[in-house]
């Protein structure tokens, strides 16, 4: 059959041997820009040479389902067909393209930087051959005829290849890299070997090519038209990801010259560690998958950039190019740019799971050449760059088999690459055996866990002589932190990990961003919006950024936990530690400030000396001002003079003392730091200050009544149910204890329970509340009320005390009370209330700017903010809780003020909205504004993949007391 080669477990046909990518001076084509194109819903299509009058266009690089023919389909692990290798369906969505072109020169290699997922290609209708491979390279020699060439590709949505390429991401087709047509190569390939002596300061130099007489110049060297073999030993400067020191070098042969970079460093496995340049690394790393919200997994080099500027940005060290090579300017980027890469190769077999991995192509000889092939074309490709320093085989491919010469095609392709380049050590995570690489990786191990490896007492393989090899390895968690929706929390318990054990290496994020379509009736669309028949729903939308690359909270939150320096502030001295693994601090201005109640009342600059990595200084600070509010003193370290990825004054670090309390003398309190506070805000915000719960006597102005209303202070309550109807003039409706939140992703999916699942079992969605009693006694209005749900005998008893404060508030004290059993942690404890809807600013002095939650608050700060409404709104692509400022003393919404220790949050719609929401776009505003105020929250985990909440920051149904003033904002 024609397609035969759609079934073969050969990776390819009359391709080139795979070579490293690069630009020569040699002539070359740019194919890219517009073919003609048909889409047939099979393979069995009319032949290529058809009659193409008909065709439509299409954009090359592109992926057809964004431009209209068919639509994208999301799954995570399942295979979209049946599991039955190496046959896919009849149904194969397959693409002809055709071009025309004018040929430039008589011989040449055309190149395919990537095509998902198999293709054949014909050159004036002679067959040049065919490919799988998705994200690799593909190259055929050519004879062009002089004139007018015809180049036709076929393209098939799915192939034998297919079963590798499982992963977690939208199937998408097409030819979605570049296509570039390159006049015979004089210089073929060439691998750079450039080390760092960490004891001498000297690199060594050799360059391996197979081209006849190639000579090589560096300029900054000194080296000029030296002949490439070398190797050249002499001082020169390394290259780290902290500082991508790159040399600009040529390498000539028979008139053909070819620019390239060199970084020189070592990367090493030591003493049971990772070192690069005689230096243990950190990877503070994200995953990142290749995504646009319009193009899918075609990316102009301005996106490229964008994330690696982002990344950089938010203290960010590593990519993990999850799962599969990126576009190779992603890491002449990195390079540049300075990020420690583990380049993973095009590899997933997952949708054997879901089988008991019977079939597993890891396992079965047949499947050892495309295995092979597919370490070789990444290692060739990609042996070039600094900032490559791991090769991983790729994901989720289970193992091979583990009987005595049984096959395993894993450990074959990390032979092969041990073999061909020992400079770099090897990663895969999906055989915890370890046994043929150089890194113990996991992906989402807790705490605990992460913690008794950290000291090397994990839990002990059956094969001794493994669990040896495995205890004396270094360790990575590939993927941590599941950054879906609302979270990740929990993560400066891991990077407390990283910093007390030599072994834990850091981390990878999963994952950067959001895959979301841009979508017109959904805004983001997400699995299953395609109307797919196997889909994984918003699994997709699972990243630190937004899908059009907006920083998430996550991500605010990972800039300040992995920041590479801590600034400890106490109100006499500051103490600053260098935790970068190779700069000093020379490129960092340090500045203070104080601010009392949010207003900057003294500031300076700190002269911080060149601290080496790993380095403490403590620093005196100046005699501060006497205040008379709340105080607090913060200490920024932003960068000094501009770096490629951001301008001068770019805050890389900060650290926040209280110095004056609200209440005490100056000093007294002083000490507590800004995460402290914030936690305290959630576990024990009851406690608030002092004048919050001061009851007034009666007297004041309690007891005015008039037509079924009572009044006390500035309140105005219906009399009969004591429900506060006004505050200082402001409508006040439906003022009640509340215990519900949108669940977020990680409620909605943790293994083996959902916390979600359990809440609207118990029904606190849908609360009733029923009046107990009203009693009006001297100088308090008490109202009690027992709060439960349909069908289940548990409750709340809540009782709410009000009473006029001396000077014109209304004071709240709700107290409440579980009843029955409740096993399990609460959503929220708080208030809600609606308010008119014209409110629209809303200022505060507490935790900000962003949203905060209990187990993810590091980057939350102490200060005076004002937000509109909207604007305190987290756009998460699935609806979900968001928005919560914790740690509020005040806040100002309209015309009423509200006093105490609570969380914030404001919305224009409800927490039923909210929750009923499946997109951005089913959020429409109300004629209202919901406000909610908490005493605690639920902390966010990260059960979406991995442990759920901390118990620590788990909200257990307890009696407790929240106390709160109301008054005019005037
Ligand atoms: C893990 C995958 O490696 C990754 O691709 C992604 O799917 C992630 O989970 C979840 O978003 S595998 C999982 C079984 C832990």
């Amino acid at each position: 059959m024609l397609t035969d080669y759609l079934t073969a477990y050969r990776p390819g046909d009359g391709r080139r041997a795979p070579r490293a990518a690069f630009d020569s001076d040699g002539a070359r084509l740019s194919l890219n820009g517009r073919w003609r194109f048909r889409l047939s819903p099979t393979a069995e299509g009319q032949p290529v040479d058809a009659d193409f009058s008909s065709w439509d266009e299409l954009p090359v690089p592109s992926m057809w389902q964004l431009q209209g023919y068919g639509v994208p389909a999301y799954t995570n692990v399942n295979y979209p067909f049946p599991v039955e290798p190496p046959y896919v369906p009849d149904d194969n969505p397959t693409g002809d393209y055709r071009l025309e072109f004018e040929a430039p020169f008589e011989r040449g290699v055309l190149r395919f930087e990537g095509v998902d997922s198999c293709f054949k290609v014909w050159l004036n209708g002679e067959e040049l051959g065919w490919s799988t491979g998705s994200r690799l390279p593909s190259e055929f020699d050519v004879s062009l005829r002089p004139g007018r060439n015809v180049l036709a590709v076929r393209v098939h949505q799915w192939s034998a290849a297919s079963y590798l390429e499982d992963q977690d991401m939208w199937w998408l087709s097409g030819i979605f890299r570049d296509v570039t047509l390159l006049a015979t190569p004089v210089v073929n390939d060439f691998f750079v070997h450039a080390d760092y002596d960490h004891r001498t300061g000297n690199g060594t130099l050799a360059v391996e090519t197979g081209a006849p007489g190639a000579t090589l110049s560096v300029p900054e060297l000194g080296l000029s038209g030296v002949p490439a073999a070398g190797p050249y030993t002499l001082p020169v400067e390394p290259w780290s990801a902290e500082l991508p020191r790159l040399y600009d070098a040529e390498l000539s042969a028979g008139g053909e010259s070819v620019r390239f970079r060199i970084g020189f460093r070592t990367v090493a496995v030591e003493d049971g560690v990772i070192k690069v340049n005689g230096r243990r690394v950190l990877f503070r790393g994200v995953n990142r998958h290749e995504f646009h919200p319009e193009t899918g997994r075609t990316l102009d080099e301005a996106t490229m950039r964008a994330d690696i500027e982002l990344m950089k940005r938010h203290n960010v060290n590593a990519v993990r190019t999850s799962h599969y090579p990126p576009h190779p300017r992603f890491l002449e980027l990195c390079d540049e740019y300075g990020l420690w890469v583990i380049d993973e190769c095009d590899l997933e077999t997952h949708g054997f799971h879901p089988v008991g991995w019977r079939g597993n192509p890891s396992a079965d000889a047949r499947w050892r050449e495309p295995y092979l092939d597919r370490m070789a074309r990444m290692v060739e490709r990609d042996k070039n760059h600094a900032s490559v320093v791991i090769w991983s085989l790729g994901n989720e491919s289970g193992t091979g088999s583990k009987e005595p010469g049984g096959t395993d095609n894993l450990r074959a392709m990390a032979e092969w690459a041990r073999e061909r380049d020992p400079s770099r050590p090897l990663h895969y995570e999906g055989d915890w055996d370890s046994g043929y690489v150089d890194m113990y990786s996991r992906m989402y191990a807790g705490v605990e866990e992460v913690d008794a490896i950290g000291r090397r007492e994990e839990k002990p393989l059956d094969d001794p002589a493994l669990d040896e090899h495995r205890r004396g390895l270094p360790f990575v968690l590939c993927e941590y932190a599941h950054a879906m929706g609302n979270g990740p929390g929990g993560l400066s318990e891991y990077q407390e990990l990283f910093y007390r054990h030599e072994r834990c290496q850091g981390g990878f994020v999963w994952e950067w961003i959001d895959h979301g379509f841009s979508h017109e009736r959904y805004g983001w669309a997400y699995g299953g919006d395609y109307g797919e028949e196997l889909h994984d729903g918003n699994f997709v939308t699972d990243g630190l950024v937004f899908p059009d690359r907006t920083p998430s909270p996550g991500l605010v939150e990972f800039k300040k936990v992995i920041e590479p320096v801590r600034v400890t502030v106490s109100p006499e001295s500051v103490t600053v530690t260098n935790l970068h693994d190779f700069r000093d601090l020379s490129h960092l201005s340090f500045s203070w400030a104080v601010e009392e109640e949010g207003r900057e009342v003294a500031s300076g600059v700190l002269d911080v000396p060149e601290t080496g990595p790993d380095a403490s200084v403590t620093l005196p600070l100046p005699a501060l001002p006497e205040t008379a509010a709340e105080t607090w003193l913060t200490v920024r370290a932003a960068l000094a003079a501009g770096q490629p990825w951001a301008p001068a004054g770019h805050e890389i670090a900060w650290g926040q003392c209280q110095v004056r309390s609200a209440t005490a003398a100056p000093g007294a309190s002083a000490g507590a730091t800004a995460g402290e506070s914030a936690e305290a805000s959630a576990a024990t915000a009851g406690s608030g200050p002092a004048k919050a719960s001061t009851v007034a006597v009666a007297g004041t102005s309690e007891g005015a009544s008039a037509g079924g209303e009572l009044a006390v202070g500035p309140g105005v309550f219906d009399a009969a149910t004591g429900r506060p109807l006004r505050i200082g003039g402001v409508p006040v409706e439906d003022v009640r204890l509340d215990l519900w939140r949108a669940p977020t992703d990680n409620d909605l999916r943790g293994w083996p329970t959902q916390v979600a699942t359990e809440w609207r079992r118990a029904g606190l969605d849908r609360l009733h509340h029923r009046l107990l009693g009203v009693d009006r006694t001297a100088g308090e209005l008490v109202v009690r009320s027992r709060v439960a749900a349909a069908a289940q005998d548990r409750a709340m008893l809540a009782t709410y005390r009000w009473s006029a404060t001396g000077d014109g508030g209304l004071a709240l004290t709700l107290t409440t009370e579980p009843e029955g059993e409740w096993g399990f942690p609460i959503p929220r404890l708080g208030i809600r209330a609606t308010l008119p809807a014209s409110v629209d600013t809303v200022e505060w002095y507490g935790l900000g700017p962003g949203e905060a939650y209990s187990d993810s608050v590091q980057a939350a700060r102490v200060g005076r903010y004002a937000m509109s409404v909207d604007d305190l709104q987290t756009p998460y692509v699935f609806p979900q809780e968001n928005g919560h400022r914790p740690g509020v003393r005040w806040a100002e919404l309209g015309g009423l003020r509200v006093e105490g220790l609570f969380g914030l949050t404001v919305r224009r719609w409800t927490s039923e909205d909210l929750d009923a929401a499946r997109h951005l776009t089913d959020l429409v505003p109300r004629e209202a504004v919901y406000v909610n105020l908490d005493l605690a929250q639920q902390g966010l985990g990260t059960a979406s993949c991995g442990p759920g909440v901390l118990p620590r920051y788990d909200l257990p149904a307890e009696p407790a007391t929240f106390s709160l003033t109301f008054r005019s904002a005037v």
